[in-house]
């Protein structure tokens, strides 16, 4: 680890020094850039050699550094915010009541709706009128490191390192958590949301009344693709839904609005694919998807279902509602989506816990089963600015760290105990909803009157745990299936990683059309508009659009990612 860390050091030095030789014109801001890391290095030093010397301190002014209340005396703070349509007043939050309780760290709240919120929120940071505390103000990675170089956001790296325990275990425990947050200048300027979830791959159900038809066990499901192959023609000529005549939809997938990305990212997997674009192998390769040899092979086998009427045949042009419709209408035998109740029509909850969940498959040119998953990493939920002094920044992430914790990643996301929730009689660890009588749902009651972290991301550590707490018949069956036929085989595609802002301008004039090039051929290949023979003159085509700059690009920013590790 330690020989790690000065390798990555050591390249840093190195870049740092390129940088410098190749910007040469620029002289004044590398050198007050140098000034700055030289004077932060030594306060660095100066600081770390005082608490060695203290030692045993506990307090810095109106600031207890441990325990609570976090501050002495009472402060009120600024703070900005994106107000969520769901969202009640902020000032009448429960969740800022407690927190008030606790810390005697109190806020005055600007939160401008969402739609609005990006406009007013680089109004204020351009115009020098902005808060002390962005808190939800969803801070893009571009944001920080343009906003973090002009020293409006405070650098929190040393901080966390001081004050922050609970974010400390999570880098232990998360150890891609840090170098994701971690600016091309080597700064933390924003905190995210952590969420690990056992439900972190899309699931495909599978219609468990079809399933008994055919005889077909839910333990028994295919592992690769022909045995899914075998099931979805069965599927589509045995009638599984009785009614004489041949209307099944083996995959009912929809994607009017992604143009197939929906299915690719899902299938392409199966063909040890991650991605139809960037993803990384677990060698720290960068690939573009459909560059892959394999690429080809999946998407034959895409074609074969849509061309046997296995994927339903509106793919490309009907909506997630269409999709649920055919469901309802008994139709559909498969599809990817969050619960069954969207692919197979609204039931009950009892009923819905029984629908098994597709394995990750495998095929003959990836013999692992393979899904994907996301990173669990929400980016630039809270920062602090140049308003705040040193005493206020220690204070803010003390208050924010606890919301690191169990506890309070808990209570920003639920609210206290008795609100909305409360401890099941039938198993005192797990929890369930307390549901309102007066019209609202859980949600709205939620959102409206508990906390912000609904329809807004907030700094949190969803641990695994958390989504296993709630007594809830289709909660635990959705786990247990994903434990048993997901998790073991899911593989993140691509972490989440900084562009510095010269790589940004190199992948944003490629994106776009390397996209629609893209996107508009794995259609004609999938219907069957263009013969698989013209594949080598598609990735040519590719090539032509500056695929392999494209590439290198995101090679450059995963392995200075990687060295962060
Ligand atoms: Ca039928």
């Amino acid at each position: 680890m330690k020989a790690k860390k000065l390798v990555a050091l050591l390249l840093a030095v190195l870049m740092m020094v390129s940088v410098f030789a190749a910007c040469g014109g620029n002289n004044e801001s590398s050198s007050s850039q140098e000034s700055k890391q030289e004077s932060s290095e030594s306060s660095k030093e100066e600081s770390s050699e005082e608490s060695s010397e203290s030692g045993g301190e506990t307090e810095a002014g109106n600031v207890n550094l441990e325990g609570y209340p976090i501050v002495k005396e009472p402060i009120t703070l600024s703070m900005m915010g994106a107000r969520a349509g769901i969202h009640g007043d902020w000032d009448k939050m429960e969740f800022f009541d407690i927190m008030s309780e606790m810390t005697n760290i109190n806020f005055t709240y600007d939160t401008p709706s969402g739609e609005v919120f990006q406009e007013k929120k680089n109004l204020a940071l351009n115009s020098g009128n902005y808060a002390q505390v962005l808190f939800g103000s969803q801070l893009t990675r571009e944001e920080q490191v343009k906003f973090g170089a002009q020293g409006i956001l405070l650098p929190l790296e040393e901080y966390i390192d001081k004050y922050c325990p609970n974010i400390l275990a999570m880098f232990e425990e998360k150890p891609d958590v840090r170098p994701s947050i971690t600016a091309p200048d080597g700064h933390i300027y924003s905190l995210p949301t952590v969420s690990y979830s056992p439900l972190m791959s899309t699931a495909m159900w599978v219609n468990i009344d079809w399933l008994d038809k055919l005889g077909v066990k839910p333990e028994d499901l295919p592992t690769d693709v022909d045995g899914f192959y075998d099931l979805m023609v069965r599927f589509r000529d045995e009638d599984p839904n009785g009614n004489g005549e041949k209307d099944e939809i083996p995959l009912n997938v929809f994607d009017d609005a992604d143009k197939g990305d929906g299915i690719y990212n899902q299938m392409m997997a199966y063909f040890g694919v991650l991605r139809p674009e960037i993803y990384v192998d677990d060698g720290g390769k960068i690939h573009y998807g459909m560059m892959d040899e394999n690429a080809k092979v999946a998407f034959e086998f895409f074609h074969k279902l849509y061309s046997e009427k296995i994927l339903s045949q509106e793919m490309y042009s009907h909506s997630a509602a269409d999709a649920t419709a055919e469901g309802t209408e008994g139709r559909n035998g498969a599809g990817y989506h969050a619960l069954p109740r969207f692919i197979f029509g609204n039931m009950e909850m009892e009923k819905e816990a029984t629908y098994p969940i597709m394995p990750a498959l495998s095929s003959s040119v990836n013999p692992e089963q393979t899904c994907i998953r996301g990173t669990g990493i929400t980016q630039g939920t809270f920062s602090l600015t140049d308003k705040c002094d040193e005493e206020t920044v220690i204070a803010m992430m003390r208050w924010v760290d606890y919301l690191y914790s169990e506890e309070g990643s808990w209570l920003i996301h639920y609210g206290p105990e008795g609100h909305i929730w409360e401890y099941s009689e039938n198993d005192p660890t797990l929890h369930k909803y307390i549901f309102p009588t007066d019209g609202r749902n859980v949600e709205e009651v939620r959102g409206g009157e508990i906390t912000p972290d609904c329809g807004l991301a907030l700094p949190k550590w969803v641990r695994d745990s958390t989504e296993g707490a709630w007594d809830d018949v289709q909660q635990q069956a959705r786990i247990a299936w994903s434990d048993k036929s997901l998790n073991p085989y899911n593989k993140q595609y691509l972490p989440d990683m900084f562009l510095t802002e010269e790589e940004q301008a190199v992948v944003d004039m490629y994106a776009t059309d390397l996209k629609n090039y893209r996107q508009e051929n794995s259609a004609k290949f999938v219907v069957g508009d263009k013969s698989f023979d013209e594949w080598d003159a598609f990735v040519d085509g590719m090539k032509a659009l500056g695929v392999e700059e494209y590439i290198a690009t995101y090679q450059q920013a995963y392995d200075r990612w990687a060295s962060n590790k």
